[in-house]
């Protein structure tokens, strides 16, 4: 039966802010599950903490509100035990580039095959708007008492210098083209990021829906000129359509190169898709022949009379726990 998207929808009380992106990007997501007909009981939307680690319990699936930074580490661990899930994970621009920011480039290192998507606000929502690790040096959002001291990372590209097989940015308030990247991220084989632009009016008052729209960036007829543009609209390729070095490196620069374009003409879209580097499970399967058809969490653990297939008696010895 076809999956309808109120099958995706909980009635758990919904406590963002009026306006913020995160409606948009929940929305998309259930757009795209809906639209790919994935059985939700096969699903697991995995976040970290922060305003953007509330999607679980919005989204009709199985779902992990995990610590803050150390949502990857977690869904590895639920993907490695059943390559069989969709595994989708959420959370912060501080979640995933700051106190996760190991885990974010050594997940990118591991490829395995899952989702990820990270809320961009320039802020720490949920902690009352501090300068998140994508706020640029020198911006002042309203929350804060003098501007960013600090650099900004670059989530493309550390995604793309980490080894994420597919680099991409949406918008929040585009629903419609960011469910089709959140079902292209879904489908790559291998991990996909997925930076999402996503204004929160509470905290951010210069990275706003107004600011994206162009509203004060007029051409010369007095019409605002959107500051987001979509890449494939302008002929960009960003995939990687045969396995040679030279087409790789090709497709890597072209992406490094996209991802300094920020500000007045702000590309959304798929940077850099490449399928030939192997996955992590593939990875384990040439190890491993019999991952793929017994990982961990399909393996039996009792026979069919309930007692314990591993011997457990000599550890319990040991630990005299019997
Ligand atoms: C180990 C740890 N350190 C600090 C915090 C406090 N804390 C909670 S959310 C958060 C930042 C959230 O910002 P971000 O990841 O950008 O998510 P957003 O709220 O903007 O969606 C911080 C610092 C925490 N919960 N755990
Ligand atoms: S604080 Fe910002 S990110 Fe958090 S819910 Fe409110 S508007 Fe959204
Ligand atoms: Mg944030």
């Amino acid at each position: 039966m076809a999956l309808k998207l109120t099958d995706l929808k909980t009635n758990v009380h919904n406590d963002w802010c009026p306006g913020c992106g995160d409606f948009g990007i929940l929305n998309a997501v259930q757009m795209a599950l809906a639209e790919m007909n994935v059985e939700p009981s096969n699903v697991v939307i995995v976040s970290g903490i922060g305003c953007s680690g509330k999607m679980p319990h919005y989204i009709k699936t199985y779902g992990v509100h995990t610590l803050h930074g150390r949502l990857l580490p977690f869904a590895s661990g639920i993907k490695i035990a059943n390559p069989n899930l969709e595994v989708v994970c959420v959370g912060g621009d501080g979640d995933g580039m700051g106190i996760g920011a190991g885990h974010f480039v050594n997940s990118g290192r591991r490829n395995l095959d899952m989702a990820y998507i990270v809320h961009d606000n320039g802020v720490y929502g949920l902690t009352k708007g501090q300068a998140s690790p994508t706020l640029k040096l020198g911006m002042k959002t309203k929350s804060l008492p003098k501007p960013n001291i600090n650099q900004a990372v670059n989530p493309l590209l550390l995604a793309i210098a980490s080894g994420y097989t597919f680099v991409a940015r949406g918008y929040a308030y585009d629903v419609r083209h960011l469910k089709e990247l959140i079902k292209k991220a879904i489908n790559h084989k291998g991990f996909a990021f997925l930076d999402v632009l996503q204004p929160c009016p509470t905290y951010n008052d210069i990275l706003t829906k107004e600011y994206w729209a162009g509203e004060d960036n007029l051409d010369p007829s007095g019409k605002p000129v959107p500051r987001v543009y979509k890449l494939e609209e302008t002929g960009y390729d960003g995939v990687v359509h045969e396995n040679t070095e030279e087409e790789i490196e090709r497709k890597v620069a072209q992406a490094v190169l996209k991802s300094f374009e920020f500000g007045d003409r702000t590309p959304i879209g798929v940077f850099y898709q490449n399928e030939f580097t192997p996955t992590y499970e593939e990875r384990l399967n040439s190890r491993m022949p019999t991952y793929r058809t017994y990982p961990p969490a399909m393996q039996r653990i009792a026979r069919d009379d309930g007692t314990p297939l591993a011997k457990v008696q000599k550890l319990l010895d040991e630990l005299s726990l019997t």
